[in-house]
């Protein structure tokens, strides 16, 4: 362990990381059956055809790191300072899974995985359920055992499900079970669907590099122009890597929403109660994962406000030491810094 990194909060903060990836060996290994047997989409096949049948050095080692919920996670949190991670299932989940009882199965397990390792390292790791939404009701179902029986903090969902987004009528009962329960809703990247990925895979811009953010930044916008923070508006959602690209359209977003509104140009675009940047202020929290870049994070917090910027490693996609060192030397006074690292993300997940 390198003296300027050590957990226990020297420099006057805890570090949690937000947004940290496991997998299960099951998970993986539906994986692998749908990419053979022709039933994974492009994206599944251009990602998890990479990580799990790679040799390279990075696929091989993320693979590893992915599967270990124990010793090894924690020395690599002690390595680079992370006294708490907020760990949930790997994207996309179990999302992209046809067969809809074999999908709730692994994500039953995999949250009885998770709850199990955060119960031996209850100082250490915090968890996040993972839902079908394949099965909205059923999903209902786990995110109240997810709160009450497992003392998980929110759920994570990675993006559309086999090409449906969250603000289509069906999937309210996940709304819903969030709001009885007053957890927030992380809503994780994952690869475009085949319907809109064709020119970024054909230019290698389908994954983390451009795609999850474009296809990501799109599903928290389809939820906020359909309202759901009307419908609940003490609802938290949460998006990684600086906001999705969202703060920095902010403007154009809104000048061109309310210009599309007041023409009544779309059937499904009605006024709303708040403007976007309005709704970013009050019902959107955004971590820093895989962007340790302090003049995005700066721009972020003026622009939703210090209380809702939050830190994130994302291991073990982007485990770097140096990150970390670049975020604790930002120039932003200590009190914010601490909200930063810490307190947000203390108050946002209910720790
Ligand atoms: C990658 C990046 C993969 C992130 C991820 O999950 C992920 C990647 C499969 O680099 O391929 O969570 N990320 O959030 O940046
Ligand atoms: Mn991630």
């Amino acid at each position: 362990m390198s003296e300027d990194l050590k957990t226990g909060g020297g420099k006057g903060y805890l570090r949690i990381a937000t947004e940290e990836a496991f997998a299960t060996r099951e998970q993986i290994d539906v994986f692998l059956r749908m990419i053979r047997d022709g039933t994974a989409d492009k994206g599944m096949v251009s990602l998890w055809g990479f990580y799990a049948t790679s040799p390279s050095e990075r696929a091989t080692q993320i693979m590893d790191r992915l599967l270990d919920l124990g010793e090894a996670r924690l020395a690599d949190m002690d390595a680079t300072g992370i006294d708490k991670a907020i760990l949930a299932l790997t994207s996309p989940g179990v999302q992209p899974m046809l067969d809809v009882g074999e999908a709730k199965g692994i994500a039953a397990r995999a949250n009885d995985t998770l709850a199990a390792a955060c119960e031996k390292y209850p100082d250490r790791f915090i968890g996040l359920g993972t839902v079908a939404p394949q099965d909205p009701e059923w999903s209902a179902a786990e995110i109240h055992r997810g709160a009450k029986e497992l003392g998980f903090k929110g759920i994570q969902i990675n993006s559309h499900t086999q090409g449906e987004y969250l603000d289509a009528e069906k999937f309210d009962p996940i709304f819903r079970a969030l709001s009885d329960v007053g957890q927030p809703l992380y809503i994780h990247p994952a690869t475009p669907p085949d319907s809109m990925i064709g020119p970024m895979i054909e230019a290698g811009l389908d994954g983390a590099i451009f795609g999850f953010g474009v296809e990501t930044g799109m599903h928290l916008l389809r939820l906020i122009t359909i309202g759901i923070f009307d419908k609940y508006p003490d609802l938290q959602i949460m998006v990684g890597h600086m906001g999705e690209a969202l703060p920095y359209w902010l403007y154009r977003l809104d000048y061109m929403h309310q210009a599309g509104v007041r023409a009544k140009r779309y059937e499904r675009m009605k006024p709303l109660k708040k403007t976007i940047a309005e709704y970013m202020r009050s019902n959107v929290l955004i971590t820093n994962s895989g962007m340790a870049w302090e003049p995005a994070i700066k721009f972020c917090q003026e622009v939703v406000g210090e209380d809702r910027v939050m830190y994130a490693m994302d291991y073990p996609y982007q485990y770097v030491a140096d990150e970390v060192r670049a975020m604790d030397g930002m120039d932003m006074s200590a009190e914010r810094k601490k909200k930063f690292f810490q307190t947000n993300a203390e108050r946002w997940f209910r720790l």
